[in-house]
């Protein structure tokens, strides 16, 4: 099964995805996503130049061989660029791989471990009140889990607070969008707007919230224990995860579950927050963090530490990532929550799919493969426009995480 053409695809159906098509000399293709919100073409150029002239030839079946050709053989290790770029390989290869078998991709990682994906939607409001009723909309649509985000009194823009309906989209087209951010007004108004929805919801609905990586170690303590009360199913990227063992000083004050990883791209970047048991969930996605290959690896290491997952999924995933999810979680044992923010219809269309939601869960869907296609023609009719994810800066001006 000799790889005998390969293609990067980049297309803007609404907002920009890099995906990489590998065709095999018996003629069945696989896809695999390269995105890297706002800065797509560097993964783009990073397989057009290096990685696809050394894919020509090469057996599609040896998945874990190539995994590693592309790992050790660049020498220069890790990083979200290098590491989107060997999981777009990685993914196609096992999209070929279950296709040329005619099974769909869990069968062949270990089969379902379960019925269904429970996933979370984004409820975001402008101030409270909107909030309580983008929580409701979310329930309506049958949402077991859902994460609330809000505008915060006194602060004009927020990071993480959606532009109305279903569809949230952080990158905008042109220079960077500027936030303007204050700890004390977030840290005081976060426990208010938890201790309205746990009234409004009661406490079955599954809430989760995401700070975005813009609190201290000591800060995020104060709020992991001031939440404690509202039973989060997760607090998110409370503090930058560079310095792993910063979690310790979280983790000694708070009960409060967290989840940590979506900018992670190796096992490294986790290695100490698992082994510690610093957190409770690991957000390693299939394409940051290098494919399905080294995601079962990550998944595996935090099984032993009793971490489960809850993979990134955010609208920069495209859908050929969504499906690779699908296929993981439905067949990982310590699977915990998928993220799942829905695409516009032209991206959909874009890709057709065959993975599906009802009320509150999702399926993989039983085609061959990942399940997912790609319209080349319709893709070619929305090009690439640079667009940037937004910036944060304190009241005084100074750059902030965001
Ligand atoms: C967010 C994302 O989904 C999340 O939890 O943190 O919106 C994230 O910021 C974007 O996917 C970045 O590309
Ligand atoms: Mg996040």
């Amino acid at each position: 099964m000799k790889i005998v053409d390969a293609k990067v695809i980049v297309c803007c159906p609404g907002r920009n995805f890099v995906t990489l098509k590998l065709l095999t000399e018996d003629g069945i293709y696989g896809l695999g996503d390269a995105t890297l919100n706002g800065r797509e073409l560097a993964v783009a150029a990073y397989l057009n130049e290096h990685i696809l002239p050394l894919l020509i030839g090469r057996d599609a079946r040896r998945i874990e061989d190539t995994w590693h050709y592309l790992y050790k053989g660049a020498y220069w290790r890790r990083g979200p660029v290098t590491m989107s770029a060997i999981a777009a390989v990685d993914t196609a290869l096992w999209d070929l791989k279950a296709k040329s078998l005619g099974v769909p991709l869990y069968q062949l990682l270990g089969g379902a471990s379960r019925e269904s994906v429970l996933v979370y939607g984004h409820a975001a409001g402008t101030d409270l009140d909107d909030t309580v009723r983008a929580v409701a909309h979310y329930a309506e649509l049958g949402y077991k889990a859902i994460r609330a985000q809000s505008g915060i009194p006194g602060l004009a823009g927020t990071y993480g607070v959606g532009r109305g309906g279903t569809h949230y989209e952080p990158a905008e087209k042109g220079a960077p969008p500027e936030n303007r951010w204050s700890t004390e007004h977030y840290l005081n108004f976060v426990p208010q707007m938890f201790s309205r929805l746990r009234k409004e919801f009661g406490p079955s609905i599954h809430l989760l919230h995401d700070a975005h990586h813009r609190l201290t170690p000591i800060e995020a303590a104060r709020l992991g224990k001031e939440l404690e009360p509202y039973h989060l199913f997760w607090l998110e990227d409370p503090t930058p995860a560079e310095l792993q063992e910063r979690f310790r000083t979280i983790r000694q004050h708070t009960t409060t579950p967290l989840a940590v990883g979506e900018v992670f791209n190796s096992i490294y970047d986790c290695q100490q927050l698992i082994e510690e048991q610093l957190i409770d969930y690991i957000r390693t996605s299939v394409v940051h963090a290098g494919g399905i290959t080294h995601l079962r690896k990550i998944a595996s290491l935090a099984e032993m530490y009793q971490v489960r997952t809850g993979a990134h999924g955010a609208t920069d995933l495209s859908p050929v990532c969504m499906a690779a999810a699908l296929h993981f979680d439905i067949s990982v044992h310590n699977f915990g929550i998928q993220e799942y923010m829905p695409q516009t219809e032209e991206t959909d269309k874009v890709f057709p799919h065959s993975y599906s939601f009802e009320n509150g869960l999702m399926y993989p869907g039983d085609a061959p493969g990942l399940g997912v296609d790609i319209d080349e023609s319709l893709a070619a009719q929305h090009p690439y426009q640079r667009a940037y994810l937004p910036i944060n800066r304190k009241l005084d001006g100074t750059m902030h995480d965001w």
